[in-house]
């Protein structure tokens, strides 16, 4: 397959071309894009009141092929009764995720039991009766509650409510695989878990780094902000083993001479070794400071523990730095000449970042950086956490964590006088772990793909098996509802956000709060994600209690109550009537004041993980493709990196020799978790030597449970692998 030499452009034209079509026309598709909903894939923040495809800037359009392809997937037709009895268990495990997906929407509530072959359908009061029964019958901590980032922060805080009410604080979400280090990081250096700055902040950078992240194919929107930057002649620098075709060259569709000619990202390209990057962000801080580029009355004034963090850089031995981050000291210092020259820096990451055995560190790193010349904490330069689903961070704020925020857990009590438990609740690996020993008896899932998320697929399946219950509220397909059964397993059928009946919100990145109207749905059965959570909290828990859980169904009455709860969030309340769309306080730094206990940013010192592999092993990353959103794959064909098929492994053309492989072989690959084969040893001149690179999530059979101590996030990007030559003529089953 030819590889793409710049990203978006044309092809991603044409595509939507292609998509218009199958859901009836281009007017059809363009009517449902623009409607006043939050955009559903990723947390760039688009739509809501000002229309689909119109930034928080107010600049439109930003098309995305991700976000058509999402709302195409919602547009589908239902799934018909008789798929049901035409489809076993075994036949849909067989099924590829596209597959599955494709099969439709979920239209109505079915049910199928250990020893059952096929999903029968059932009538939502079978349903509720099953699962009412169950919750009653059960101790509340033997629950857990998985929440993924597609459902609307009124949803997302009823259904903690009633968990927590119910009796457990087994509550977490998909940012446990996701950006749960960036919230402790952030948090441990300034007190405050999200973005320090706002999208307008990022227009007017003349430096940022994006470190460990593909915007190009995951974040595309994100893209004419970086093309802004370069064409006022700022710098991009991009920090990624892997030379990823969008960040050095994009075409962005809604511009005619970019769509045309391509604009060019990448000022600098550095590829560190996978996990490289803590050295390396330490070795940058350090020729900083020993340029005396660094603001010494800022770190004076408004951070603590900057003694020990320049003694540290101090003692640092930057050849070594060099080796462990797998970058030549000559690069590390052209990138300190930028960072140096830069009046306005902003530091972007994502996941290569965070799915590591030290996310909370390197994130850490990044903000003792952007301290060190005092980037935070004033306008147009800061720190960006990219995030993934569209209202992953909403979820969070709302109170869908274990722990609860002091001020939310104070707030629920004195304003509605609710009981809540104190037992620490499980964080999402360990949710799987506590499944796995027995310890839990129930599951119950809005959204997301528990199962095809997870590490170790296989423990994941075996953990999921070992419940009495699952409850899966979703509105398509996934491999979870093929591979993740419990005794029982129930699928109810959910409105996506642009059918719900009432308006509802969200969070993006930059903190910022839109509003859903909601819209006219497109399938009989389908049921607001609140009205089941409501009806199901109604039945189980008693209701002349605190809250009215039958006026709950009300979505405004849900705003009412996080208004007065989650700090920040005051104009949720009015925004049905107002309209007014609203940043949340107390988020954006603009001034150097910070909310910790003293007031000031905290810097951090570091051990240095050796993230080398080890002599005859690479490290492997495992990545998205551009044709997925996360465990749903559309397309088999990677656009970008030019690869044609997912069941292969990517790999430096100079590690073919050493290894003893042939490219385009086949081969085994095995971690301490596992084997994948045959799997096609691809050479790809892109990524670095000693890493490799498998797509998620087929590849997760390999990752091991391996996590970061303090995020619990699996490092995800740095798994020890070997590739062992299938000898020609053995039999091969995968
Ligand atoms: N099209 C599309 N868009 C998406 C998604 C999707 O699946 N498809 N998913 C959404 C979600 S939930 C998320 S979280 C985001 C994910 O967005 P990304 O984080 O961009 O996605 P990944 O594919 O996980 O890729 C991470 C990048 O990290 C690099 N990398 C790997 N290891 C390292 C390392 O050690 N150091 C550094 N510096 N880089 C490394 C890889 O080469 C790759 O370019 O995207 C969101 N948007
Ligand atoms: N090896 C490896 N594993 C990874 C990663 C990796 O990079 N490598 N990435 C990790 C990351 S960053 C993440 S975020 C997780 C993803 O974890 P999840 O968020 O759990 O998974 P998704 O695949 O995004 O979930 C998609 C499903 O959500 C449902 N859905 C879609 N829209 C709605 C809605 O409006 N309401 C409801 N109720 N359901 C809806 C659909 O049924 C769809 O099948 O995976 C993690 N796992
Ligand atoms: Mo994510």
């Amino acid at each position: 397959m030819k590889r793409v030499r710049t990203g978006g452009g044309w092809p991603a034209v044409l595509y939507s071309l292609s998509k218009a079509r199958q859901v009836g026309g281009p007017w059809k598709l363009w009517k449902a894009l623009r409607s006043r909903n939050a955009c559903k894939t990723c947390a760039v923040g688009m739509g809501g009141q000002k229309g689909g495809m119109v930034n928080e800037r107010g600049t439109f359009p930003e098309v995305c092929k991700k976000g058509m392809q999402a709302m195409v997937a919602d547009m589908q037709p239902g799934i018909e009764t008789s798929f049901w009895a035409e489809r076993s268990i075994p036949q849909l495990r067989a099924m590829s995720p596209r597959d599955l997906e494709h099969s439709g929407r979920l239209t109505q509530p079915v049910r199928v039991r250990k020893g059952e072959s096929h999903y029968t359908p059932i009538s939502w009061d079978e349903a509720y009766e099953s699962i009412v029964r169950k919750l009653k019958s059960l101790p509340a901590d033997e629950t857990f509650w998985y929440f993924s980032g597609r459902s609307s922060n009124e949803a997302g805080f009823l259904l903690q409510l009633f968990a927590r009410m119910y009796g457990t604080n087994n509550v977490n979400n998909c940012s446990f695989y996701c950006h749960q280090a960036s919230g402790v990081g952030l948090t441990n250096t300034f007190g405050s878990g999200t973005a320090t700055l706002v999208l307008d902040d990022v227009e007017h950078a003349d430096l940022v780094f994006v470190i460990g992240g593909n915007p190009a194919s995951n974040h595309p929107r994100l893209m004419s902000t970086l093309k802004h930057v370069r064409r006022r002649g700022g710098e991009v620098i991009v920090i990624n083993p892997v030379v990823e075709t969008g960040l050095t060259n994009f075409s962005v569709p809604s511009d005619p001479w970019s769509l045309l000619f391509g604009t060019k990202i990448a000022t600098l390209y550095v590829q560190p070794h996978i996990g490289g990057d803590l050295a390396l962000l330490t070795a940058i801080g350090k020729r900083v400071v020993e340029r005396g580029a660094h603001f010494e009355d800022f770190l004076t004034n408004y951070t603590d523990g900057w003694p020990e963090l320049k003694q540290r850089l101090a003692e640092a031995d930057i050849n070594e730095l060099s080796q462990l981050a797998g970058v030549s000291i000559e690069q590390i210092d052209e990138i300190t000449d930028r960072y140096c020259k830069a009046k306005n820096a902003v530091f972007s990451w994502t996941m290569g970042i965070t799915h590591q055995a030290h996310g909370v560190e390197n994130v850490e790193a990044i903000g003792n950086l952007a301290l060190l010349r005092g980037m935070v904490g004033r306008t147009h330069a800061g720190l960006l956490p990219i995030r993934g689903h569209s209202n992953v961070q909403g979820i969070g704020s709302v109170g869908v964590t274990p722990k609860l925020k002091d001020a939310i857990f104070e707030r629920l009590q004195s304003n509605y006088n609710v009981d809540l438990p104190t037992s620490p609740g499980l964080d999402t690996l360990a949710c799987m772990e506590a499944a796995h020993d027995h310890k839990l008896k129930l599951g119950f899932c809005l959204g997301g793909n528990l199962y095809g998320s997870n590490p170790d697929s296989p423990y994941a399946a075996e953990a999921l098996s070992r419940l009495e219950s699952i409850v899966y509220l979703s509105t398509t397909l996934n491999t979870g509802h093929a591979h993740g059964l419990a005794d029982e397993t129930i699928i109810l059928p959910v409105l996506a956000r642009d059918e719900e009946p009432q308006p509802t919100t969200q969070e993006s990145m930059f903190n910022y709060v839109r509003l859903s109207d909601g819209g006219p749905a497109r399938h009989e059965g389908p049921r607001s994600e609140v009205e089941v959570i409501s009806h199901i909290a109604r039945r189980v828990l008693d209701s002349s209690g605190p809250v009215d859980w039958a006026a709950m169904e009300n979505t405004s009455r849900i705003r009412e109550m996080i208004a007065k709860v989650v700090p920040g969030f005051d104009k949720i309340e009015q925004i049905d009537r107002s309209k007014e769309e609203f940043q949340i306080a107390g988020r954006t730094f603009h001034e150097p004041q910070f909310p910790t206990a003293s007031g000031r940013a905290q810097l951090h010192v570091h051990e240095i993980p050796d993230t080398r592999p080890a002599e005859g092993r690479l490290t492997m990353m495992t990545v998205r493709s551009e044709g997925q959103f996360n465990t749903v794959v559309y397309e088999n064909t990677d656009l970008y990196r030019g690869i044609d098929r997912r069941d292969v492994v990517l790999i430096h053309p100079d590690d073919f020799e050493p290894l003893g492989l042939t490219p385009n072989e086949r081969v085994k690959v095995k971690s301490s978790n596992g084997e994948l084969f045959p799997i096609e040893a691809r050479p790809f001149d892109s990524i670095r030597p000693g890493a490799c690179l498998m797509y998620y999530p087929e590849a997760n059979v390999l990752v091991p449970r391996r996590s970061d101590p303090r995020s619990k996030t699996p490092a995800f990007k740095a798994i020890e692998v070997t590739l062992e030559p299938i000898s020609a003529g053995a039999a091969v089953v995968g």
